[in-house]
């Protein structure tokens, strides 16, 4: 099959799903095409049947903002005519499954069929699709996709309830490809010499993520457990969360370090994880964790509860209940058993989340828009 995949080349989580599924299928034979504005941050090695097909951005003095969407939708006609796609698979609402609909009907009068398969990741739904300046797009496109997927069952039901849906949606959970080979050992030792434990988080340090609880968190617990703090990513909030640790005279304990290619490198050094977040559709920096074998103390919002199983891979807490939050870190924390045990059963649940089980998910939707 030749597909082409729309996507974020970001480090956010629908870019990297988006990302590994498309090499996953590569691996199975298929034909991958990536259509995006910059290679994809997880795309990093050569293989013959993958390829990346730059949305170049130009600028024109008449244009204040440039018209990405109908740039990408140009970009999609000419690779879908040039190399014969049979299907179109658009991460994230907008722009790309509404730029995907665009390509397909300039694709029809030239008597090209090609279906669109999109998948919902969450923000598109929860956060950007019910602003009112983007719902009717957001609506129009989910209904006049072919098929349409969400990666958790809470996501489903969000989209259920905040649009009028004609089409049916399946739930594809996010999966977990490998985790890491390359050990980093001295990172240990340089962040936590004395053997302190190491507490992780990795976002995009927007305000959803609720990163200042992780520092309010790490004070509560290094009251009472030598600890130190790692933090993963870069976003708007990072000067305020910088604020906070000097007010709270954390700094010699927090580590930024900022936006990495190889998180699972890192989190592999790590005792634990922390995801306060206000809402996660499904929660892949948890999963990532837990394939790191990390428990999880997390919100109890939105997909969370799918992947962290709560007092068996780690704890879900009430939005906003840092103090529950810092005491499930000092319980697992504190007795050497009792973390072995969560770290065993971490990484025993993350390896549910099969690539395997969701490519074939994909591949019978892929299968079934051809026949
Ligand atoms: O969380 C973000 O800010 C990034 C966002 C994205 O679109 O990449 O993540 C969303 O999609 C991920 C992959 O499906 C999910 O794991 C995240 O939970 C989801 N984020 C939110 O719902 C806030």
């Amino acid at each position: 099959m030749k597909i082409g995949i729309l996507l974020y080349p970001t480090f956010g989580g629908s870019g990297v799903v988006a990302t590994e599924l498309g090499k996953s299928l590569a691996q199975h034979g298929h034909e991958v095409h990536f259509i995006t504005y910059s290679i994809p941050a997880r795309l990093d090695k050569f293989h013959p049947h993958i390829f990346y097909h730059e949305v170049s951005v130009t600028s024109y003095p008449l244009f204040e903002y440039v018209p990405y969407e109908t740039i990408l939708a140009s970009k999609i006609v000419e690779i879908a005519t040039a190399y014969h796609l049979d299907i179109i698979h658009a991460h994230y609402a907008i722009p790309h499954a509404s730029a995907a609909l665009l390509a397909k009907s300039i694709l029809r009068d030239k008597n090209i069929t090609i279906p669109i398969v999109t998948t919902l990741h969450g923000t598109d739904i929860t956060l950007v699709g019910k602003n009112p300046t983007y719902k009717p797009v957001v609506e129009y496109s989910i209904n006049h996709s072919d098929a349409v997927t969400a990666v958790s069952e809470s996501l489903k039901k969000d989209t259920l309830s905040q649009f009028d849906i004609s089409i049916p949606i399946e739930v594809v959970p996010n999966f977990i490809t490998s985790s890491s080979s390359n050990s980093l050992s001295h990172l240990r030792e340089s962040i936590a010499p004395k053997g302190e434990k190491i507490i992780t988080h990795t976002s995009n340090f927007r305000k959803v993520k609720r990163v200042t609880d992780v520092i309010h968190l790490f004070h509560k617990v290094r009251q009472s457990i030598p600890s130190k703090l790692v933090l993963i990513g870069d976003g708007p909030e990072r000067s305020n969360v910088e604020n906070l640790c000097r007010e709270l005279m954390l700094v010699d304990d927090v580590t930024f370090l900022g936006k990495q290619d190889c998180v699972e490198d890192i989190l592999q050094n790590g005792d634990i994880f922390v995801l306060p977040s206000e809402t996660e559709s499904f929660g892949l920096a948890a999963l990532e964790a837990m394939n790191c074998s990390l428990p999880v103390v997390c919100s109890d919002t939105g997909g969370l509860p799918e992947v962290n199983i709560d007092g068996y891979s780690g704890f879900l807490l009430p939005v906003g209940d840092v103090q529950s939050m810092a005491e499930k870190v000092i319980y697992i924390l504190s007795d050497p058993k009792i973390h072995q045990q969560f770290r065993k059963n971490a990484k025993q649940r993350a390896s549910s989340f099969s690539p395997e089980l969701a490519l074939e998910k994909y591949l019978n939707i892929y299968q079934s828009l051809l026949t």
